[in-house]
């Protein structure tokens, strides 16, 4: 709208539409040999969450298969994936972590 400030000048005051950033679901998939205490630290150290629903959602990946740990933007998301599957061969487990356009 205009803004006059107050010389009589009336100023365009325009707001950009900023668009919301691309979100990524990152992922975590099930597999059969890692422990189950394993993804339960995983879960409460890289994305912030309860004992209890940490292990909500490691036993939805272990009886569906995989399941969402989290919507992030995309350098968020990477940073996320890279630093559950380093910290997973760190610890000698095959435990898997992906992402996706949410
Ligand atoms: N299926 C594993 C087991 O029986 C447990 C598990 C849960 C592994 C979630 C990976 O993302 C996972 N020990």
């Amino acid at each position: 709208h205009d803004h006059d400030h107050g010389h009589g000048v009336a100023v365009e005051v325009t707001r950009p539409k900023l668009q919301p950033p691309p979100m990524y679901s990152v992922i975590l998939l099930n597999d059969d040999y890692t422990p189950m205490d394993f993804v339960v630290e995983v879960l409460m150290r890289f994305f912030p969450m309860t004992a209890e629903k940490a292990t909500q959602i490691m036993l939805h990946v272990h009886t569906r298969g995989r399941a969402v740990c989290g919507v992030f933007t995309r350098e968020v998301a990477e940073s996320k994936v890279a630093q559950v599957n380093e910290f997973s061969r760190i610890n000698q487990h095959p435990l898997l972590c992906t992402m996706e356009r949410a």
